[in-house]
């Protein structure tokens, strides 16, 4: 029985030679962060006795297209299947900073009722549900079937399936090109990049535009976001890399926005027409200056991410050696990555809070801690919250401001492993 299912997971594992992007062969691997489970992955309580798949996570550089990627893919049905537990709505930051999108853009492309808005990976219907309050025509699409379903139930047509060229297809020969495509937060969780940006170029009209969002790169190898690198990211985006996949594929990186969302993200406004503004190419100037696209800016990554392993462990360790009780805030992806890859289990971290109800009642990946809602930090006080989605602390810390004044204190993983000081930090990492 073990030894079949041992055989399953092989199966869901492969390991990259072509680079996802330009399939070249100049892959240099720059990071390996051992064998992790999946990190979207949750324990339910009736699993918890079955063996649970782990596979390598190595991330490589392509000298070609200079696009960072994961060597190990894991097949897309075993990632976002019927259990996949992100839902978007559960950060009133992000949907806000969706909101505050999609009236930009309502604005200044004069959207109305004869428009389409098209999302890919709409989740939960979080943004696209905006258009549909002003009046909007919108389609959604998304793979996880049960963020699909809510996005149904609160008024978002949704087509519950993956976005691929033949799709695409299917929908101009509808009649359903796009005023607007969204993409956020997907285009590294697709396993056929190419295929997925030929499918934007078809379904966009002549002169509509994608307005796509990724984690930056350079965001991450800078304040050393290790842990947001988990087999659900295939890619890590420069503006380098962003812009030679487009082209490819017939279209053009016009501009891009900073955003400070997931720790430091990019909004992307790609077209059919070639009009590169300054904002790009200020931006490929100062990759360029600071090397982004050379394989020596990746050299010393690998061992300032060993350092902040060691650093967080004699943390965490010291104050478990003063008799401290510590918890965790966030079943976040990223959360899964970083136990997992430290090595903290449930004999330092007795449980974990989130606001998901799809995450409560389930058990974090490899690890085993079970996840609460956030309500049992004031009920069990821990003395330590280690907060895994540090990416929205000011949030956390204004939610959580009654166990903070209770004398509880929040713990920071990156890039520098340390006690949260609520006034110091004020402002820097916001979501
Ligand atoms: P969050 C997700 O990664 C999923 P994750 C995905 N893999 C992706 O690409 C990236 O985003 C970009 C909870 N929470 O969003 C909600 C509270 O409980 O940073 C989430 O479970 N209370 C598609 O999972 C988790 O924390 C709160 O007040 O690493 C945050 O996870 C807030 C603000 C959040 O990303
Ligand atoms: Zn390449």
């Amino acid at each position: 029985m073990l030894e079949q299912s041992a055989q399953n997971f092989a199966q869901m594992h492969r390991s990259e030679t072509r680079c996802r992007s330009c399939a070249g062969t100049d892959l240099t691997e720059v990071l390996d962060l051992g064998e992790t489970p999946l990190a979207d992955r949750l324990i339910s309580a009736k699993h918890l006795q079955e063996p649970e798949p782990r596979f390598p996570l190595r991330v490589a550089y392509c000298g070609q297209c200079a696009l960072v990627q994961i060597i190990d893919s894991i097949n897309a049905d075993v990632l976002f299947d019927e259990e996949y537990p992100y839902y978007s709505s559960f950060s009133p930051a992000l949907l806000a900073h969706s909101r505050a999108n999609v009236q930009d853009l309502i604005k200044n492309r004069g959207l109305g009722p004869s428009s389409l808005v098209i999302e890919l990976a709409s989740n939960d219907g979080y943004l696209l549900k905006n258009y549909v309050d002003a009046g909007i025509p919108v389609l959604g699409i998304d793979p996880a079937t049960g963020p699909a379903e809510a996005a149904v139930a609160i008024g978002v047509p949704t087509l519950n399936t993956f976005f691929t060229v033949e799709l695409a297809q299917q929908l101009v020969s509808q009649d359903k090109r796009a005023d607007v495509i969204h993409a956020n937060n997907v285009l590294a969780h697709v396993p056929d990049l190419n295929g997925f940006v030929q499918g934007i170029r078809e379904t966009l009209k002549d002169n509509g535009v994608a307005v796509i969002e990724v984690p930056y790169l350079k965001a991450l190898i800078d304040h050393l976001e290790f842990d947001t690198i988990y087999h659900e990211h295939m890619c890590y985006f420069s503006v380098r890399a962003l812009d030679n996949l487009f082209r490819r594929n017939g279209l053009y990186l016009n501009e891009i926005r900073h955003l400070s969302i997931h720790g430091g993200s990019l909004r992307l406004f790609v077209e059919r027409i070639e009009r590169v503004g300054a904002s790009v190419r200020d931006q490929l100037a100062i990759e360029r200056a600071e090397g982004l696209d050379r394989i020596d800016y990746f050299r010393s990554f690998a061992k300032q991410v060993a350092t902040v392993r060691s650093d967080l462990l004699k943390l965490i360790h010291g104050l478990k050696a003063q008799g401290a009780r510590i918890a965790a805030y966030g079943a976040a992806a990223k959360g899964a990555t970083l136990i997992n890859y430290v090595g903290l289990g449930s004999a330092v971290i007795d449980f974990v809070v989130d606001r998901n109800v799809h995450k409560q009642g389930r058990y974090m990946p490899g690890q085993r801690i079970p996840i609460l809602p956030p309500e049992a930090l004031l009920e069990r006080k821990p003395d330590y919250v280690l907060v895994l989605a540090w990416n929205f602390i000011d949030e956390i810390a204004a939610q959580q401001s009654a166990y903070l004044d209770q004398g509880g204190h929040f713990i920071l993983p990156v890039p520098v492993p340390r006690i949260y000081e609520p006034q110091a930090h004020k402002g820097t990492v916001t979501a």
